[in-house]
């Protein structure tokens, strides 16, 4: 692929192909990452994965208008981040369409950035919440109904435990008995169905980022602040609590998100008070006293909503996420499993916080 980068897709991105460096960056699951180096300038290219991004066009336009509406901020000095803005093709276009060959696409690179796959101090939890709260709230004057929902139902709980049903129940590729004790106990959840649904009636709708993990915020790796949020791709309307639970779901955690080793895997709570302290602090003017409230229950939800999905996409043969090796998606599906069982045991202790 690399080749074919530096032959058809550098030259109409303006870049000089001859001298270009080319590497894979980040961990992504989805879409195809490289960090491209030329004697000016340094990019991030993208071959968006069409087969869960089907739309695009509708994902390049949605990220384009979030970094307007950042950078004009950033420019009134309301966001204190850096923005990752499109770098258009020669002709101005935000993308790149190849049909077969992909639909490519480029963003700015930021200097000094770092990241991170796991928390290992309180401070970099609160550093990044601070910052994911930052960015839900400069957002927060956008109508939801202004970018088009780039993965309709993308985070519906109900819709993920149906999926995971059907996978079940045709069980494709035989591969029910090495995880039915798993697929027993997401199908025995059923209370958290009933509560999701209440608060969901009464909450506001708002621009989430969606995917809001730790190696989604670039520390600065000269003194480890904040530096950006990235990955805008699944900005798409929803309710805080599931910005806020995905975050604390990834930086609860000691371990990565693959790990099997069980004994460590456990929602740590002096993360998730620092990373709530922060978070509400960054939002202190907007968040409602319901928001407040349900972010809790957003923990749970995103915890186990994950574990459902890379479970369902383990029986059904491993067609949507990345996999590097065979149980690639059991083992993370039972690694959210067991944050999502941590979270449950810690409630009396940890509930009272969102109150
Ligand atoms: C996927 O590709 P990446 O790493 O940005 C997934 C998220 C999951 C995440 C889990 C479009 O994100 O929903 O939370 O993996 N993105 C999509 O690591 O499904
Ligand atoms: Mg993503």
């Amino acid at each position: 692929m690399i080749e074919f980068i530096r032959q058809v897709v550098l030259p109409q991105f303006g870049i000089d192909a001859a001298s270009a460096t080319i590497s894979r960056l980040g961990n992504g699951h989805i879409n195809h990452t490289f960090l491209v180096t030329d004697s000016v300038s340094k990019i991030v290219l993208q071959r968006i994965n069409t087969s869960v991004f089907t739309l695009p066009d509708v994902v390049v336009n949605n990220a384009a208008k979030i970094s307007r509406h950042l950078s004009s901020k950033r420019q009134n000095n309301q966001y204190s981040l850096h923005v990752v803005s499109p770098v258009v093709t020669s002709s101005g276009a935000l993308s790149l369409n190849l049909d077969k060959q992909g639909f490519w696409r480029a963003i700015d690179y930021i200097d000094y950035s770092h990241t991170i796959e796991v928390v290992t101090q309180a401070q970099q939890a609160e550093v990044a919440a601070y910052a994911f709260g930052h960015f839900a709230a400069v957002l927060s004057d956008m109508p939801s109904d202004s970018i088009v929902d780039v993965i309709p139902n993308f985070l519906n709980l109900p819709l993920r435990i149906n999926q995971l049903t059907h996978a079940v129940t045709g069980d494709p590729h035989s591969r029910l008995s090495v995880c039915q004790k798993w697929a027993d106990f997401v199908l025995s959840q059923t209370d958290i169905l009933l509560m999701l649904a209440d608060f969901e009636a009464k909450l506001p709708k708002r621009i989430c980022h969606n995917d809001t993990k730790i190696n989604n915020m670039l520390f600065d790796k000269r003194d480890m602040s904040s530096l950006a949020i990235i990955d805008l791709d699944t900005c798409m309307s929803g309710y805080l609590m599931y910005d806020f639970g995905d975050m604390v779901r990834a930086f609860c955690s000691p371990e990565p998100e693959d790990s099997t080793a069980l004994n460590h895997v456990y929602a740590r709570p002096e993360i998730i008070i620092s990373a709530t302290n922060a978070y509400v602090k960054a939002l202190n003017t907007i968040i409602t006293p319901l928001e407040k409230q349900s972010l809790w229950l957003g923990i749970k939800v995103m915890a186990l909503m994950l574990g459902t999905r890379f479970l369902t996409d383990y029986l059904n043969g491993d067609v949507y996420f990345t996999i590097v090796h065979p149980q690639h998606n059991l083992d993370r599906a039972i690694n959210q499993l067991t944050i999502y069982q941590s979270l449950i045991k810690q409630e009396p202790q940890l509930m009272p916080l969102f109150s």
